[in-house]
């Protein structure tokens, strides 16, 4: 199966590392913003990553992507049947998906995305903005919800971890992270998904391609 996107995105990583935790051979097929690659936007109508081919058959969206991925390996399941561990599953997918992500994509654009890909400055006001006045709910709200130990539904690793731990990810590219001190338990918990080699493969090799750039400096 080929997988269209780039790791930095939190959608593509999320894919990734699902398949991972199922043993699934993805092959990860780069292509940036705006990528006129005709495959990949046969796959993805509107030109968003990730993608997915899987012979014949084509489609874009993350969510739609690790459905169909669970469906076709349910072995080990990631997506809860039982209804209530399915509904807080999707609950925090979505909520990583849009509200995280609503955040996290304002500053990574402008801080990563726009100078060391689209090679043009970043709107560091907008950054600034959304890092000031929309991340602290959320890292507040993780907080008091990620559990001190295990996982966020049910007794193992679930698509909510993998999919709230991504874009946590970026936050350390920005050479941030979470502040260990005022956020002890969601610092701990991140620490422990991302350390999950799903994740920290790529997580890792994101960093040194940003340290060669000279765009993040520990
Ligand atoms: N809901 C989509 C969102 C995908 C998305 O917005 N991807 C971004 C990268 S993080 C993208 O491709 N942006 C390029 C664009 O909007 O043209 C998903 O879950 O896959």
């Amino acid at each position: 199966m080929l997988l269209f996107g780039s790791s930095f995105s939190p959608y593509v990583r999320k894919v990734l590392a699902f398949a991972a935790e199922k043993g699934v051979a993805l092959q990860l097929q780069a292509v940036g913003i705006g990528d006129q690659n005709e495959e990949f936007r046969r796959a993805s109508p509107f030109g968003k990553m990730p993608a997915l081919v899987d012979g014949d058959f084509a489609i874009a969206d993350s969510s739609a992507i690790v459905h169909y991925l669970e469906a076709k390996h349910p072995d080990p399941q990631l997506i809860p049947t039982e209804p209530k561990e399915r509904a807080r599953t999707i609950w925090f997918e979505e909520m990583a998906d849009t509200v995280m992500m609503g955040c996290l994509q304002k500053m990574f654009f402008n801080r990563v995305v726009a100078p060391v890909f689209l090679k043009r400055e970043g709107n560091e006001e907008i950054a600034n903005k959304a890092e000031c006045e929309e991340l602290p709910a959320i890292l507040d709200y993780l907080e008091r919800t990620v559990p001190g130990e295990g996982y966020l539904v049910g007794d193992g690793l679930t698509l909510a971890d993998l999919a709230v731990a991504s874009p946590l990810g970026n936050l350390a590219h920005m050479g941030g992270g979470i502040n260990a001190g005022q956020y002890p338990r969601l610092a701990d918990y991140a620490s422990r998904i991302l350390d999950r080699p799903s994740l920290r493969h790529h997580l890792d090799r994101e960093a040194a391609y940003l340290r060669k750039v000279g765009a993040l400096s520990a």
